[in-house]
């Protein structure tokens, strides 16, 4: 796929729904309506470069922070808001939460508290496609810190010798809780790894969309073309600290902050597609509006959806998927 004018006002719009949903759900943890939530304020740009090449029928994994991957592949923002407020009318019919979204009919398969666990389980879907002799693919988000785990190398070792279709993508926004990259990775790069596997391993800035759209289309045509996986670092920031109470003041500085908060994703594309006539300031408000006016809805109904009976706590325990 290549860009145009409608897929860069598609990603406007889905950052700027991201952006507001998340800054909602912040605005709900302080009212006290959920416990609290890892935010992705900072990194919309990487799920939504993304999941612009993918089809409902491919699949996304995610992690603990995984709200903008779940709204990037197209899952209910009413039925994300009522999961997170533990109602009935969630995706998981309210007994998931926040870190377990999970959503077949749009191939979100879930996000996943456990630091990791999902980058095997993408792979496994992969082969599975593969298996089935389908062209759909299967993306797993995970953290600069996750990536340090064994299953990530074991994964990637798999799916190159077997040709899977699957996209590492490593969300690298510089801290795994308060502990910088540099403590952690060593060699200075997550991306450099996919060498040892005889794989691509790009850098992509992760605040363009732009740049990420353009990384993520050979990757998903390469791994629907049955060529193999790619790993994917992309460079992002989250603006707010790794949980709602955590101030990330305590271990970075003001200065960092600003240098990646100047650089935007949704300002960048916005002002991209000004400066390129693909849009007027009254078209961007008017997509900000429209995001906005659907998470006031999404409230709207989690507010108004029941709490689960205690009956139906031993229900979906199992899933009969397909
Ligand atoms: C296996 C495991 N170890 C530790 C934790 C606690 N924990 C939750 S998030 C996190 C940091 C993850 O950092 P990163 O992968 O960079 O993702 P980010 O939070 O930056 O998005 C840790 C250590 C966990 N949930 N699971
Ligand atoms: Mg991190």
């Amino acid at each position: 796929m290549t860009m145009n004018k409608e897929n860069m006002l598609w990603m406007y719009s889905m950052m700027s729904t991201i952006r507001r949903f998340e800054e909602q759900a912040r605005r709900e943890t302080d009212a006290g309506k959920l416990r609290s939530i890892h935010s992705s304020v900072g990194q919309e740009a990487v799920p939504t470069g993304i999941s612009a090449h993918l089809r409902d029928d491919d699949f996304v994994l995610g992690n603990h922070r995984s709200h903008h991957h779940c709204i990037a592949k197209g899952v209910d923002l009413n039925e994300m808001m009522a999961e997170l407020f533990g109602k009935s009318t969630g995706t998981n019919n309210g007994k998931g939460g926040t870190m377990h979204i999970a959503d077949i009919n749009k191939g979100m398969l879930g996000a996943n508290g456990v630091v990791g666990s999902n980058i095997p389980v993408a792979t496994g879907v992969a082969l599975s496609a593969k298996v089935r002799g389908t062209d759909q693919v299967s993306v797993v988000f995970f953290g600069d810190g996750a990536s340090s785990q064994g299953v990530l190398h074991e994964s990637m070792n798999l799916a190159s010798i077997w040709k899977l279709p699957v996209l590492f993508v490593c969300e690298n926004n510089r801290y795994a809780e308060s502990t910088p990259f540099e403590f952690t990775v060593a060699g200075g790069s997550v991306s450099n790894r996919a060498a040892g596997y005889d794989i691509p391993g790009v850098t992509v800035d992760g605040q363009s969309a732009l740049e990420v759209f353009e990384v993520a289309g050979e990757a998903v045509g390469r791994a629907r073309r049955g060529e193999g996986p790619t790993l994917i670092e992309a460079q992002t920031y989250r603006y707010g600290g790794h949980f709602a109470a955590d101030n990330p003041l305590a271990y970075r500085s003001e200065e960092e902050q600003k240098y990646y908060m100047d650089r935007d994703c949704i300002i960048q594309l916005g002002a991209h597609l000004i400066e390129h006539g693909f849009a007027g300031e009254e078209d961007l408000q008017k997509l900000d509006e429209e995001a906005l006016a659907a998470v006031a809805e999404s409230v709207r109904f989690a507010d108004a959806s029941p709490f689960p009976e205690p009956e139906d706590l031993l229900t979906d325990v199992y899933n009969n998927y397909p």
